[in-house]
């Protein structure tokens, strides 16, 4: 009867932590589809992000409130401007696509590694649309985005990744969510 009581008498499990993330990339890289699926939303009608959308995505351990910018060409000017407050970074890219938007897209990372509001969190980089023939692995992606020298010291992650396999998504999520939540016990410096 006691081990009965401790199982289903504890009252309502403790609280969520949230999380205030952003999360950037190039447009057509799949940062609001892969969003939607996080949140179980129709994939459908999806369209480009014009200025920034919030979700609040649940995890079993955590709750993230992202900011998504929008990746358009004329938006990514402004995306410096909704960095502040932010925990964590998601950077999405498209392992399928040209070689300029590649670079592009490599760009725009290195300037986010390098800005002061976002230089010391964790990030997480998704290499996403894995399900394309003419995708880049992983291990081409680290070389080309030169993320060795310049990520140094950080604390992030690249995982490949693609719309049609969630569970992977959401494994590199735990990933973020853990480094989010080494920085709530690391020991406050004098
Ligand atoms: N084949 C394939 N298509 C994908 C994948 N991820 C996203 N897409 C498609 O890419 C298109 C653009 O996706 P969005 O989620 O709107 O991209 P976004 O990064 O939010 O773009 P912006 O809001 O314009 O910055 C959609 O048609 C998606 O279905 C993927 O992993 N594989
Ligand atoms: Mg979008």
């Amino acid at each position: 009867r006691k081990c009965f009581r401790a199982l289903c008498c504890k009252g309502p499990p403790p609280p969520r932590p949230e999380y205030d993330l952003v999360c950037i990339g190039l447009s057509g890289s799949g940062k609001t589809s892969l969003l939607s699926q996080l949140c179980s939303e129709s994939p459908e009608n999806i369209v480009s992000t014009t200025g920034f959308s919030i979700k609040a995505v649940p995890f079993q351990n955590a709750i993230l409130n992202v900011k998504e910018l929008g990746g358009a060409d004329n938006i990514r000017k402004y995306w410096s401007r909704y960095y502040q407050g932010s925990q964590g970074v998601i950077f999405v890219l498209d392992s399928a696509s040209s070689e300029d938007d590649l670079e592009t897209a490599r760009n725009e990372l290195h300037s986010a590694l390098q800005h002061p509001q976002l230089c010391t969190l964790p990030f997480l980089i998704l290499a996403n649309h894995q399900d394309k023939p003419a995708a880049r692995s992983v291990q081409e992606i680290k070389k080309y985005f030169e993320l060795e020298p310049l990520a140094r010291g950080k604390r992030w992650i690249l995982k490949p990744c693609s719309l049609d396999d969630m569970e992977a998504v959401k494994d590199s999520f735990s990933l973020l969510i853990n480094l989010l939540e080494e920085r709530d016990f690391e020991p406050s410096r004098m």
